[in-house]
């Protein structure tokens, strides 16, 4: 059969995408055709996401789209971050701008909660990892505001620009776990832990799952986009993570992933979630996954360090180029410095330079000074997370772990690349970067019966049509042993 065309929207932290892909058997080629900077702005103290700028440079993607696939899309398919959400009123209408999970206002949200739910009955219920800005935890704190008083609908933000190009709601399962609201056993809404955090379920459009038709584009978008109808809407891992992890180009199961862009996201995929108090403990996750996974990890700070020291040093008028950046750093002394890339301390925007600095000291290691350096800090102390969490990932889940697939920006990094080979004692396969447009293509596709079979079908098209980088560990357990020590992580 002929190759179909499919578009991606992925909406990361730091950039939004338009990616075409054509695929069918044996077929799966990607290309960029819109890439737009995703820049939050502090509006009356509160840090918001400028969702209308998003869906504009949604809407000019799909037009590029279209003007790249002759005016005709078999699909479209919407992921994005986790855990943030829009409210509508009753005609509609969206209430505000979506707050940023980086905002202050969960500050105290968490105590709120555990007063009536301990932090072990909350875990049991959702598997969850405490993240200070899970959704439940940004819906305890906006309590009582006039806002959510209003709200009729809450759409969590790949479900909301769904909404906009189809006139469809729903809640797209895989990213819906990520709110603490949802029973990774039972796959379905924890009423009781609604209940208990005085959350209101029907607030949130029915679940829907990956695969799942999700509308058509509306007239007024196809008259904004030059393409021309019917063009359908489908449901796919709508959680970026959860698309990323379909776009891993593993051979068999026994892998670890990274899916490292301002987040690293470092865990294994399984049939079950891990509900244990030592995996509570160790603060990993549960989050679904499509077909029925669940994707055990853990969030490491990730390139976030470096976009933020970048943004640091551009605003104080002194702006650095990534690849020189990385360049210098490559040539820099191993494991000088390293902090904890799992402290809380590095969530907020603000200094970033400062706060690694603070860090150092606090644990009497010597002080990053210059970009080159401080940038060499970040990839050294990002590496030895990924260590870290990957050792305990196979410790609580008991899964063989023979590669490390690391996906998503940070896989163009070679130097972050080769050094969490190093760390980890594993080899690292690098690429796609691309991964979560990948796996957001492959589910619509395979949905549209352009494609069949299981994930490890999909992932064989993945391999037989990428080419990912393969690094070979540099065994020296005993220096990232030194600098774990320094900083206090014990694997
Ligand atoms: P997100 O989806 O969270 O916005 P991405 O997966 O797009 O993030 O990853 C963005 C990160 O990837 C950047 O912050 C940068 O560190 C890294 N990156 C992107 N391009 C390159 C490159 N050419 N070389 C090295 N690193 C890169
Ligand atoms: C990565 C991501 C991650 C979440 C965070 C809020 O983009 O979706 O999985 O924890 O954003």
């Amino acid at each position: 059969s002929t190759p179909r065309t499919f578009a991606a929207v992925d909406l990361g932290a730091s950039s939004g995408r338009v990616m075409l892909a054509r695929v069918g058997p044996g077929t799966l080629d990607l290309s960029e055709v819109h890439r737009f900077p995703n820049r939050p702005v502090r509006v009356g103290g509160t840090l918001h996401w400028d969702v209308l700028a998003l869906y504009r440079g949604v809407l000019d993607g799909l037009r590029e789209a279209g003007r790249a696939a002759g005016g005709r899309l078999d699909g479209v398919g919407v992921d994005s971050w986790a855990v943030d959400y829009g409210l509508l009123d009753a005609d509609g209408s969206l209430l505000g701008n979506p707050v940023h999970y980086r905002d202050a206002r969960t500050d105290g949200a968490a105590e709120k909660v555990h007063a009536v739910l301990p932090a072990e009955y909350l875990y049991a219920a959702t598997g969850l990892q405490h993240l200070p800005f899970n959704t439940v935890l940004q819906l305890v704190a906006a309590r009582d505001t006039p806002q959510l008083a209003a709200a009729e609908r809450l759409l969590m933000i790949p479900d909301l620009i769904s909404h906009w190009l189809t006139g469809v709601q729903g809640t797209e399962i895989t990213n819906a776990s990520t709110t603490q609201l949802i029973d990774p056993r039972t796959r379905d809404w924890s009423t009781e832990v609604a209940r208990r955090t005085g959350i209101d379920l029907s607030l949130f459009p029915p679940l829907r799952s990956p695969g799942d038709p999700a509308g058509e584009l509306l007239p007024e978008v196809l008259a904004e986009t030059g393409l021309t109808g019917p063009v359908p809407v489908t449901a796919v891992g709508s959680h970026d993570t959860a698309s990323a992890v379909v776009g891993v180009p593993a051979d068999g199961e026994d892998f670890a992933y990274i899916a490292t862009g301002t987040w690293s996201l470092v865990g294994t995929e399984l049939r079950e979630p891990v509900l244990t108090e030592a995996s509570r403990r160790a603060n990993f996750t549960n989050e679904l996954g499509v077909d029925g996974t669940v994707r055990h990890l853990r969030n490491v700070m990730g390139l976030w360090l470096l976009q933020e020291c970048m943004r640091t040093w551009a605003d104080r008028g002194d702006p650095q180029d990534l690849g020189t950046l990385l360049a210098a750093a490559a040539e820099l002394p191993p494991l000088r410095f390293v902090v904890d890339a799992g402290d809380p301390a590095f969530i907020p925007p603000g200094d970033m330079p400062r706060r690694i600095a603070d860090a150092c000291a606090a644990t009497r290691q010597p002080i990053p000074r210059t970009p080159a350096e401080f940038t060499r800090c970040v990839l050294d102390s990002l590496a030895l997370a990924h260590r870290e969490t990957v050792a305990r990932a196979r410790a609580l889940s008991g899964k063989r772990v023979e590669t490390v697939h690391v996906v998503g920006g940070g896989a163009r990094n070679a130097l972050l690349c080769q050094l969490t080979a190093d760390a980890c004692g594993l080899p690292v396969v690098a690429g796609p970067a691309e991964a979560a447009a990948l796996g957001n293509v492959l589910v619509q596709a395979r949905a549209a019966g352009a494609l069949s079979g299981s994930l490890a079908d999909l992932r064989a098209l993945l391999r037989s049509t990428q080419e990912p980088v393969r690094y070979t560990a540099r065994p020296d357990t005993a220096a990232w042993d030194d600098a774990a020590a320094r900083i206090g992580l014990g694997v």
